[in-house]
């Protein structure tokens, strides 16, 4: 490492990590209600009522949608609060992360 005496030079070093965003994902389903998909959108994502709109037809159109990229752990957070919410309402509403 940087502080041997003798030898060749290792990689000791904390080498900063940028923080790995991951988005989050909305899965279309046969029974949640077109306006409780818009209120998710609008109450957890800060959507007004044309983007949460335009997202929620994009899901229901093509399958899956993304509401948002974020840090790990508030994608993850998001993910928590949307599943809770739509099983606290007894709608199947599906959200997941990935990568981006
Ligand atoms: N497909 C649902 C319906 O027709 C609406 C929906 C959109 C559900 C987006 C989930 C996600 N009521």
């Amino acid at each position: 490492g940087d502080d041997d005496q003798v030898g060749i030079a290792t990689k000791t070093r904390a080498k900063p990590k940028k923080p790995s965003q991951f988005k989050v994902l909305m899965l279309n389903d046969d029974y949640t209600p077109m306006e409780f998909v818009v209120m998710v959108l609008k109450r957890f994502f800060h959507m007004d009522l044309e983007q949460a709109t335009r997202v929620m037809l994009h899901v229901h159109q093509k399958g899956v949608g993304v509401c948002g990229i974020f840090p790990y752990e508030i994608a993850e957070t998001k993910v928590n609060q949307v599943m809770d919410f739509a099983r606290q309402n007894q709608h199947p509403l599906q959200c997941t992360l990935e990568k981006a």
